[in-house]
């Protein structure tokens, strides 16, 4: 007997047998070109986002694509987490399928060649969860700011001396761990020993609060990436820490 039909041998079980499959089609709405950007992140299809992100940017701004697109998928991805559907290996996958979309969408956006300020951003030590972190490197890029971006699970020692050899108007930090997210409060006490007094955005999930974040001294918490490049842009503009935390976290 010869198999006449791959398509019935590789199919994804997990989502085809189980009700959440079926929320695929709930979340993008009605555009396909978007729908078809979230249904390749739920299901990590690394082979094709290229061609779907480049299909749908005809119609979309690259920013709106991520949102609507990259951003709702992982949100899906994090639901299907939460209630036991997906595994690691499930959410690996869709990781990488949003950040080769995400590539897409940066060199789409480009970025402007003078430059405005300088920012530092990096994954808190110990966490690997950067997709937050990359999205706030391309939307800072995009409005002109050099990006100093040093990964994900940076010692603290090395982001203290990311900050004092390139003086940056914005040090940003992710993460989403409750054994990790401690590391903010401690690189800010290293900044106020260094006498180093710059704004410190921080994101990400889990303990990753406004109340958290600013328990400690230059700390301002941002919910959504897009906030970044407005909180540098003041901070550029002289603006002083306590003044964006107050601006943006009261
Ligand atoms: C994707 C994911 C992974 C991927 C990460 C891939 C990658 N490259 O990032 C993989 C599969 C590798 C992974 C691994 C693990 N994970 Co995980 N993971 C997730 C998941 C599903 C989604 C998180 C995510 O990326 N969201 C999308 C991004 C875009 O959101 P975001 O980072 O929050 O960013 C947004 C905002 O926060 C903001 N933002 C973020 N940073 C910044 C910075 C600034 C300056 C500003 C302004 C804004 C901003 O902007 C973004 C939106 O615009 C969550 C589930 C959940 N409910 O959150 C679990 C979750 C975070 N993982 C969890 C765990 C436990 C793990 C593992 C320890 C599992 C294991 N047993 O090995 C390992 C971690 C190992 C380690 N040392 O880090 C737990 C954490 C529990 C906790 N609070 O401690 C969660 C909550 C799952 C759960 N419910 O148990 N994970």
């Amino acid at each position: 007997m010869t198999v006449k039909d791959y398509a019935k041998i590789f199919v994804r079980y997990d989502l085809v047998t189980e009700s959440p499959y079926y929320s695929i089609k709930r979340v993008a709405g009605e555009d396909k070109a978007i729908q078809k950007v979230v249904e390749s992140v739920i299901l990590g299809d690394t082979e094709n986002i290229d061609a779907v992100v480049n299909a749908a940017l005809r119609k979309h701004d690259p920013v709106e694509m991520i949102y609507n697109g990259l951003l709702k998928g992982m949100k899906e991805v994090s639901r299907l987490w939460d209630e036991g559907v997906y595994y690691l290996p499930q959410t690996l996958l869709a990781s990488d399928t949003m950040l080769a979309g995400l590539q897409i969408c940066e060199n789409k956006l480009g970025c402007p060649v003078r430059k405005r300020g300088v920012a530092v951003t990096h994954t808190a030590e110990g966490d690997i969860h950067d997709l937050g972190q990359k999205i706030v490197n391309v939307l800072l890029r995009a409005s002109g700011f050099e990006v100093i971006d040093l990964g994900k699970d940076v010692p603290v020692e090395e982001v203290i001396r990311a900050v004092k050899k390139h003086k940056p108007d914005i040090l940003c930090g992710t993460a989403h761990l409750s054994t990790t997210m401690g590391v903010f409060k401690q690189i800010a006490n290293f900044m106020k020993q260094e006498g180093i007094a710059i704004l410190f955005a921080c994101g990400g999930g889990g303990g990753v609060t406004m109340s958290f974040i600013t328990s400690f001294d230059f700390g301002v918490y941002g919910k959504d990436a897009s906030l970044a490049p407005k909180m540098a842009e003041d901070a550029n503009r002289g603006v002083g820490w306590e003044a964006i935390r107050r601006k943006y976290n009261e």
